[in-house]
């Protein structure tokens, strides 16, 4: 007898919310913001303030590529969150070190974007998000995503695995770690100015764990280009970790021989660490992870080893159990 054995991602979707609803939902709004006054108080002049937070933002000419077709693999067993929610509720410290970043992210010229894809790799490439975006195979995943804080969210990124960007760089066989880079940008980006901070905002992986099934570079959220304060118009999504790996707006991807600082651990490293994988049982120094508030509802649920998604990872750390890969 064959039984089909769930993933942990895989269980049913009865509670998610379905992909159709989000989409009356926008078409519903849509109609709603066309015959409303564009709210601009407060705004430099010269931007216009979308009518929600979540909306894509004006400059991105991928608009028209969206939706995608969502990859049936990665469903998830709890409602999505609300999109309203995830866009007025940010970490993005170029824009500031508090939560409420969205409005000041929308001063953040996504076009043109260009890429550098470097290190060691047998050619340096320069590329736009565009004509990166056209060598790619786009699709859409339902994604758990995890803040070291103990919030969490639920989440259809669209976008593409980033072993295919891997495979594209061409790596050296001497390439252990992929390092990704935030702009630097202080004229719109005020957080910048926080000299404290060791700018860019970078962070890392493994060349394992860069290239395994889950890692994904992030375009666009709930079937449309990804609001800017997401991270826009590329961030990473390595759902098995916590957030602060999911590094936003990239504009390089440097390949080295040596595990990278990242911006966290500069800042407080015996809090973050380089390999910051979700578990319950390993307590951040100043509180438990044994569970998470999933931001709309409240409601506090049991955080799951590697986010729920051991049975992809976990055979990426094995013989490397005596490095902190829990913080
Ligand atoms: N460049 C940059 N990337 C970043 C951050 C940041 O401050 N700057 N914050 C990180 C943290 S701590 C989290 S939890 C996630 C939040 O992503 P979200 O705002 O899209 O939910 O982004 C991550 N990526
Ligand atoms: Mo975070």
């Amino acid at each position: 007898m064959l039984i089909k054995c769930p993933r942990g991602w895989e269980l049913p979707e009865s509670m998610a919310t379905p992909e159709t609803a989000y989409f009356n939902r926008r078409t519903l709004m849509k109609g709603l913001a066309a015959g409303s006054i564009l709210a601009a108080t407060g705004f430099p002049s010269g931007h216009v303030l979308a009518a929600k937070a979540s909306d894509p933002p004006a400059d991105d000419p991928s608009a028209k590529l969206y939706p995608f077709k969502k990859n049936e693999k990665y469903t998830i067993d709890r409602a999505l969150t609300d999109p309203e929610v995830n866009a007025t509720y940010n970490n993005f410290y170029e824009f500031g070190s508090h939560k409420e970043i969205w409005k000041d992210a929308q001063k953040l010229p996504i076009r043109p974007w260009m890429v550098t894809i470097d290190g060691l790799v047998e050619n340096k490439i320069e590329i736009s998000v565009d004509d990166l975006m056209a060598k790619m195979q786009l699709e859409e995943r339902l994604y758990r995503h995890r803040c070291v804080e103990a919030w969490a969210m639920t989440i259809p990124w669209s976008g593409f695995p980033l072993k295919v960007l891997v495979e594209f760089a061409k790596p050296l066989s001497a390439a252990k770690y992929l390092v990704m880079e935030t702009f630097t940008n202080a004229k719109v980006a005020s957080g910048q100015k926080q000299f404290w901070y060791p700018w860019p905002y970078v962070d890392g992986l493994t060349i394992e764990e860069a290239t395994n099934e889950l890692a994904f570079i992030a375009t666009g959220a709930y079937g449309k280009p990804m609001a800017k304060q997401h991270g826009s118009p590329l961030r990473l999504a390595v759902p098995w970790k916590y957030g602060f790996k999911h590094v936003k707006s990239i504009v390089r991807f440097s390949f080295a021989d040596k595990q990278p600082k990242t911006f966290w651990q500069t800042v407080q490293a015996s809090e973050y660490g380089f390999w910051a994988n979700v578990n319950p049982e390993v307590a951040h120094p100043r509180w438990s992870q044994k569970t998470e508030r999933l931001l709309g509802s409240g409601v506090r649920v049991p955080t799951l080893l590697y986010n729920g998604y051991a049975e992809a990872v976990a055979a990426l750390y094995l013989g490397k159990e005596k490095e902190p890969l829990f913080r």
